[in-house]
């Protein structure tokens, strides 16, 4: 039977209407009849009195966590059984408040959409309108937050907690949770990921790194991208371990942390403050960290090219080198170090059983192990669309393969390295991916603005450091100075798409067709700024 409250991911600029499974052929015929594991698992573990969440000094059962989800739902649902893949957004710290809203959106039918308060106001009320939420949840420290948004608005802390209670079924093509990732075409795109990917998801990771109920992960990582909320946090809560939620990522704390954790996944950049941290303590806390590093089972790099001197240093240290894996917004983790097997420095390890990859040439042709080419994944891990944009999800798949845009070599024992992305437009800072573009659009807005590029740079902590070249308007009594971009940036953006460098010139380098040369500008400007 196919449930009547599928979300659809419709043409373009529009989702308005219900009833329509998935974009993908072949999707809803797979699995029709089928009943969301991920669901079935929740129901599984809400009569287990286990840790599920530590968070502020307290600890939370799993069995508390759905009672908790379980009133959110019923905040959500009033008298309605179901919210039909409606979207809501959730703003709050990381809290049982915010684990109770993921969770709660989820049950009633609803696909969460996750947003951070480190966005400002205009970049939330984008999320909230092309999602189209029907309702916002927030916590009382977030309570003023995206005035405007549409729809209602609830207060996590109001919710309460409420006992099990029977709920319509929801299928593994549901669609359960949506998170911006930033693109090669202006603004960030909701991707889609339905039950049966994020049971999938969680599954084969937990499966791949041997995750089990005794489990405890230090999590410091952002709830609003794919690392920190289904690699990291849904991950071990599904597997039935625990997760310890950090307020923020403080090195000091996260060392005295791994103390009581089996595993900690981070960015490169973590673990570039992490070592740095290690380099300003004194002798006592050094020789205590590395321990308490030692005793973590397993600590995971991912979102990002883990640098060869981070990953050997930590092995001097810790003895084993961090386990490096390659995931995307729109399918979880594809591939991965192994966990008993070699691990190898600058190399992210094979595909995860269950997942299907290839190496193509640009029509799309397998080129032989040791060629560079574009990664192409498929499998249940798969997304199932962008929300509201049929032509970009489209774009996004050939023959029924996901194109990644990351460039990659395959050796010939199976094993990848991700060398580059195939588009400039696309940076990494932090972990966090940008789009040139984006940052683009909203400098060009500025008046005093004529012409501008965004460019990464290479840089040590950050992977890429995020550099803006500007033309500055000619004939204004005040040329705009960088301390104005600085704070026009700071009102429309998040704090870590913000340029960290400024360059001011006459011109951009461009072809004979008028297209800006990044590669020659990024190589004019590495070492300088
Ligand atoms: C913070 N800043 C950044 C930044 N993060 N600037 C550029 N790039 C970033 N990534 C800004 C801050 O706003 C601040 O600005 C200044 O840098 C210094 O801040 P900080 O306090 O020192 O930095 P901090 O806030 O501690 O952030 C560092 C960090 C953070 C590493 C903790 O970047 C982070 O949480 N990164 C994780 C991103 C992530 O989860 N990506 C996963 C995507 S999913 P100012 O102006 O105030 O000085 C994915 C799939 C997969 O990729 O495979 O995992
Ligand atoms: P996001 O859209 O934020 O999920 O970012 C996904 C992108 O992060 C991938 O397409 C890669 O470019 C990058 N990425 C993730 N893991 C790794 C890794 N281990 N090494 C290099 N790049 C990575």
């Amino acid at each position: 039977m196919v449930a009547p409250y599928a979300l659809q991911v419709g043409a373009d600029g529009g989702h308005r209407g219900r009833g329509y499974r998935g974009v993908l052929a072949g999707k809803s015929a797979m699995s029709e009849g089928k009943r969301s594991g991920l669901i079935e698992r929740r129901r599984q573990l809400g009569t287990t009195e286990q840790a599920a969440i530590l968070v502020g000094g307290a600890t939370y059962t799993h069995a508390a966590v759905e009672r908790r989800a379980g009133a959110v739902a019923r905040l959500l649902l009033g008298e309605r059984a179901t919210l039909g893949g409606a979207r809501v957004g959730l703003l709050a710290r990381p809290s049982i408040e915010w684990v109770a809203g993921f969770f709660g959106v989820i049950k009633a039918g609803g696909v969460v959409v996750p947003m951070s308060p480190q966005h400002p106001d205009p970049e939330l009320l984008y999320m909230a309108g092309d999602a189209g939420i029907e309702a916002l949840l927030t916590d009382r420290a977030h309570e003023g937050r995206a005035a405007g948004a549409p729809g209602a608005r609830w207060l996590l802390e109001e919710a309460g907690e409420v006992e099990e209670q029977e709920r319509p079924g929801l299928a593994p093509e549901d669609g359960a949770l949506l998170l911006y990732t930033s693109g090669t075409t202006g603004k960030p795109k909701g991707a889609l990921l339905t039950h049966g990917n994020l049971e999938a998801q969680t599954r084969l990771l937990a499966e791949a790194w041997g995750i089990t109920g005794q489990d405890r992960l230090l999590h410091a990582l952002p709830l609003h991208h794919m690392h920190g909320v289904v690699i990291a946090l849904l991950t071990v809560l599904q597997a039935g371990a625990s997760a310890e939620l950090l307020p923020r990522f403080d090195p000091r704390e996260v060392w005295e942390g791994f103390g009581r954790a089996t595993i900690w996944m981070g960015v490169p950049t973590m673990y570039h403050r992490l070592l740095e941290a290690l380099d300003r303590a004194t002798t006592e806390e050094q020789r205590r960290w590395a321990a308490l590093g030692r005793g973590l089972r397993l600590a995971t790099s991912g979102s990002a090219a883990l640098p060869a001197t981070l990953s050997e240093r930590w092995g001097e240290l810790t003895g084993t080198i961090p386990l490096e894996r390659f995931g995307m917004s729109e399918l979880g983790v594809a591939l991965s170090n192994p966990l008993a097997g070699p691990r190898r420095v600058g190399s992210v390890g094979r595909p995860l059983p269950g997942v299907a990859i290839q190496v193509v040439d640009g029509q799309g042709v397998p080129v032989p192990a040791g060629e560079a080419g574009e990664l192409v994944v498929r499998g249940p891990t798969v997304f199932a669309g962008y929300l509201g944009r049929e032509q970009a999800t489209r774009e996004a798949f050939r023959e029924g393969w996901f194109l990644t845009g990351d460039t990659v070599l395959q050796e010939a024992d199976g094993y990848l390295r991700i060398l580059g992305r195939t588009s400039v437009d696309i940076l990494k800072s932090g972990g966090y991916k940008l789009s040139a573009l984006e940052i683009e659009e909203e400098l060009r807005a500025h008046p005093g603005v004529a012409e501008v590029a965004v460019v990464g740079l290479p840089d040590e902590q950050w992977g890429e450091r995020v550099a803006a070249v500007v033309v500055r308007k000619q004939g204004l009594t005040h040329p705009v100075t960088m301390a104005e971009l600085q704070a026009f940036c700071r009102e429309r953006m998040a704090p870590y798409k913000i340029p960290r460098s400024w360059f001011f010139v006459e011109e951009l380098p461009r072809n004979a067709l008028g297209k800006v040369l990044k590669p020659a500008l990024r190589q004019a400007l590495q070492g300088t700024g």
